[in-house]
């Protein structure tokens, strides 16, 4: 009895698991207040983020089409042409993010200039990676950093004078934290009585 109650709870420990890994989140801005938006506004899609301007307060939320700010329908813009980059800060332990930018402007940039993501995880570095850009002024372009846990991202195009960010289909996946710590204790639980 007591080993089937021990298998019992094993078996709720990793459902539970399993049930909140992989849960994806996806912020495309299309339920967001079309203009301005203040330093540590959160999209409605989403409250697990929150977005900075490295430079000023000049986020803004932008209709697709917009002249020089070419997105999915509305996305995220980080003015202006200088060297301000998008911060986003998150409430919980994240993995998996991939997100598409746009305003990619021949005008500004030149061939091999690239983006770069930055994750961090309690402000220290965790990971980068960076994208030579197409220069066709369309969002059709994504970069993204898979298998690393991190709290805090960047991005910034490293383009000479500066460009505008313009971002949109931010997805990631929420780390199962809570679910974890419950398996290990547990797991602490069941080994102490087996040992009593
Ligand atoms: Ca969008
Ligand atoms: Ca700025
Ligand atoms: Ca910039
Ligand atoms: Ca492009």
């Amino acid at each position: 009895m007591k080993k089937m109650t021990s298998v019992l709870f094993a078996a709720i420990a990793v459902a539970v698991m399993v049930g909140s890994a992989g849960a994806g989140i996806v912020i495309d801005f299309e339920s967001d207040s079309d203009g301005p938006q203040a330093n540590g506004f959160s999209s409605v899609d989403s409250a697990l983020v929150t977005f900075e301007d490295s430079m000023g307060a000049d986020l803004d939320i932008l209709e697709g089409g917009y002249p020089g700010y070419e997105g999915d329908g509305q996305s995220l813009a980080v003015p202006f042409d200088d060297d301000s980059f998008l911060i986003m800060n998150f409430t919980s332990l994240v993995q998996d993010i991939s997100v598409d930018f746009g305003n990619d402007d021949p005008g500004f940039a030149t061939a091999g200039d690239v983006i770069v993501l930055t994750l961090f995880l309690s402000d220290v570095q965790v990971g980068q990676t960076e994208v030579v850009v197409n220069l066709d002024d369309l969002m059709n372009q994504s970069i993204g950093i898979n298998d690393v846990v991190f709290d805090k991202a960047t991005i910034k195009y490293e383009v000479s004078g500066g460009l505008t960010e313009v971002v949109d289909n931010i997805s990631f996946v929420e780390v199962p934290e809570p679910a974890t710590l419950l398996l290990l204790g547990l797991g602490g639980v069941l080994l102490r009585k087996r040992r009593a």
